[in-house]
């Protein structure tokens, strides 16, 4: 209809996309054959139907598991390119993607495989669809400090093509504050700081990303509504929170859709943006999480505007790059 055709049109940013969950079952069968290994379905339909979670820690593993047919510089591009085909589908013309290099280097594949293949998925994107792209690297939080830091001095050599830094994984019982040493390396080598928090954690959690890991933008931040002071802290200091609806209702962040707090995060001055997280889990890309919460909650094409300018005003492009968008 009208309003899906006004979504899709829309331009817009992804500022919150796990690569690794973009991975859809088709292709991780096409992946495990390329590879010669074994998994343990016999169909994509069996796979989807192993896609059943209602927590974090539960999908974590799923997540965890799915990626292990990942093991080229060219599966890491294939899966990249599937991506930004998608994304630009829906009108994504800038995507700000997470990758999480420990559930690679931790399986024996190099670094530098990561890297290069999701580069020239990069690249590709640039080419065929005019698409922009910046990669952010996550530190897993349920590993430790040291393993963070010993990450961080293997993505050294690649530092003029990461953007930022942030915090992922399993959250509750994994606070910020235990990773305070390597978000103050990242910031002495000029890189921008981002942190999942708020997803299941406490509100404490989002007050130590801010005040210990000096975060440029909140990742998720829902729980940020059950402390008025903190709500209005992020309102005045123009802090944008990526939410992700299809996961909050998947993850049971929020019992149904028709909770969710999108445009009561707008109406508290939060610069807030749709987005997918790990769309092949979750059951949709970035068009199907803005129509999710539009049918839901009733929003109106400003909202929508508002929600795709804040994804603008919200990246890591530069002023110029951010005019040239709104
Ligand atoms: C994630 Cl939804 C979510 N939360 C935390 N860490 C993640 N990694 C991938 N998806
Ligand atoms: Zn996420």
């Amino acid at each position: 209809n009208d309003l899906d055709r006004f979504i899709t049109g829309l331009p817009k940013a992804e500022l919150h996309l796990h690569i690794e969950g973009s991975l859809e079952p088709e292709l991780m069968f096409a992946l495990a054959r390329r590879n010669r290994i074994a998994i343990p379905f016999r169909s994509v339909e069996e796979v989807r139907a192993a896609y059943d979670f209602s927590n974090l820690q539960d999908f974590l593993n799923i997540y965890y598991a799915g990626a292990d047919v990942l093991r080229t510089e060219e599966d890491f591009h294939d899966l990249a390119v599937a991506y930004f085909d998608r994304a630009a589908a829906d009108g994504v013309v800038h995507a700000e993607i997470f990758f999480d290099p420990q559930t690679h280097t931790d399986r024996g594949i190099p670094f530098d495989v990561v890297m290069r293949g999701l580069l020239a998925g990069m690249a590709d994107a640039r080419a065929r669809h005019g698409l922009t792209a910046k990669l952010i690297l996550c530190f897993l939080r349920h590993l430790d400090e040291e393993a963070a830091l010993a990450t961080f001095r293997a993505a050294e050599p690649w530092l003029d093509y990461i953007e930022g830094v942030g915090l992922d994984s399993s959250e509750v019982g994994h606070p910020p504050s235990g990773f305070v040493r390597v978000f103050a390396a990242a910031a002495d080598a000029g890189l921008r700081r981002v942190a999942h928090a708020g997803e299941e954690g406490p509100p404490a959690y989002i007050l130590e990303a801010l005040d210990l890991l000096g975060i440029d933008r909140l990742d998720h931040g829902n729980r940020a509504l059950e402390d008025p002071l903190l709500t209005a802290r992020l309102a005045r200091e123009a802090m944008t929170l990526t939410v992700c609806p299809l996961s909050n209702f998947k993850l049971r962040v929020v019992k149904e859709m028709g909770d969710h707090p999108i445009d009561r995060m707008l109406a508290l001055g939060l610069r807030a943006t749709i987005n997918s997280d790990d769309p092949a889990y979750f059951g949709g890309y970035i068009a199907d999480n803005y129509r999710a919460v539009a049918a839901a909650r009733g929003l109106d094409r400003r909202d929508l505007v508002t929600l795709a300018r804040n994804s603008f005003l919200g990246s890591f492009l530069d002023d110029g790059q951010v005019s040239a968008h709104l």
